[in-house]
């Protein structure tokens, strides 16, 4: 008998970054990092297990081979015998806000993927398994501000988020200003790869990483504003330069990207406090209070004329149910 679940997630942006991975194969993290899940844009999956044949569709078409392949692969780690599988995936965030949209696609297809098959599975296990997805993606299993643990096991088990404090703790913003929304020229995995390989500066980036983290957790749980950016801009510059170091140099950022990270430099010398970061892609996230949002925004937006300004989002879910834990 076919059954079908369905799960929902938001993608997150990391405060603390993961840039670098200990085991390719599973998917391990060289270092820890902390992000903050958003709201309003999510990822919205449906598996219906036991179908007629093995089929993905992603907003609204039929998924490239590369990325049913992916899917594909991911759903044999849910069970090495599972039978045929209909996947069927849409984010509500156009692919042009240049956010990264396999965080909530593999938090979502986890879940939705373990209900309907009929297993159990708790949190963690959950977030090892979406982790193996894609890194980035065990984060969006919780909501509020989240620790990704490197682990040190082999076998990655102990390699899972972790939530530090959920979406209500603390109302910041994330205005996403979008440079550019296209494909990047260089894949996370590919860029971690040889950014390891050949960047001079990578073992300090990961030696950084762990005090970025305890920065922006210890910043998080006192509510300190000054604290959280200061560390966040500290992570993001530590991996852009070491993305920069790499051999050739791996460079995601525009003119633009400067440009904003110029508008909130200087907004901070009239006193509103505001902090960047960037990720894998020249978009750039600025950080603010909520009374400082529409001000900052209004600023970005003299550089880009799109720029989101999403809050602190909750949980993912399986529809029907109030959250993962269950499933
Ligand atoms: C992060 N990024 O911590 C970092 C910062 C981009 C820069 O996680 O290879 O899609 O699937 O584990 O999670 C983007 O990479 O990479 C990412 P894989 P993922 O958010």
């Amino acid at each position: 008998m076919p059954t079908t679940q369905t799960a929902s997630a938001h993608p997150n942006i990391a405060l603390a970054k993961y840039w670098g991975k200990r085991d390719v194969g599973l998917n391990l993290p060289a270092m820890s990092s902390l992000s903050v899940t958003l709201d309003d844009f999510r990822t919205r999956t449906s598996v219906t297990w036991d179908a007629e044949r093995d089929e993905v569709a992603i907003d609204g078409n039929r998924a490239g081979d590369a990325a049913a392949k992916r899917v594909f692969a991911f759903l044999d780690l849910v069970d090495p015998k599972r039978p045929p599988c209909a996947v069927v995936s849409e984010s509500n965030f156009p692919a042009s806000a240049g956010l990264a949209s396999s965080s909530s696609a593999f938090a979502a297809l986890a879940l939705a993927a373990t209900r309907a098959s009929g297993r159990k599975r708790s949190l963690e296990e959950l977030s090892v398994l979406a982790r193996q997805g894609s890194g980035s993606a065990c984060r969006s299993l919780h909501g509020g501000f989240v620790l990704w643990r490197r682990g040190e096991k082999d076998d990655g088990t102990d390699s899972h988020a972790l939530p530090v404090a959920p979406a209500d703790w603390w109302p910041l913003r994330v205005l996403v200003a979008v440079v550019d929304a296209g494909p990047k020229p260089v894949g996370s995995t590919d860029g971690m790869l040889r950014t390891a390989q050949t960047s001079p500066s990578y073992g300090v980036f990961v030696r950084d990483s762990e005090t970025c983290v305890q920065e922006v957790r210890a910043a998080i749980l006192a509510r300190d504003f000054e604290r959280l950016i200061a560390a966040t801009e500290r992570s993001t510059k530590g991996m852009i330069t070491t993305m920069l170091g790499a051999r050739p140099e791996i460079r995601y950022q525009r003119p633009a990207s400067m440009d904003l990270v110029e508008v909130v430099a200087s907004l901070r010398r009239t006193g509103i406090l505001a902090g960047w970061t960037m990720d894998a892609g020249p978009n750039v996230k600025v950080l603010v209070q909520p009374g400082d949002a529409a001000v900052v925004a209004a600023r970005l937006r003299e550089i880009v004329p799109r720029v989101h300004d999403l809050g602190v989002g909750g949980p993912a879910l399986v529809e029907g149910q109030a959250g993962p834990e269950a499933s």
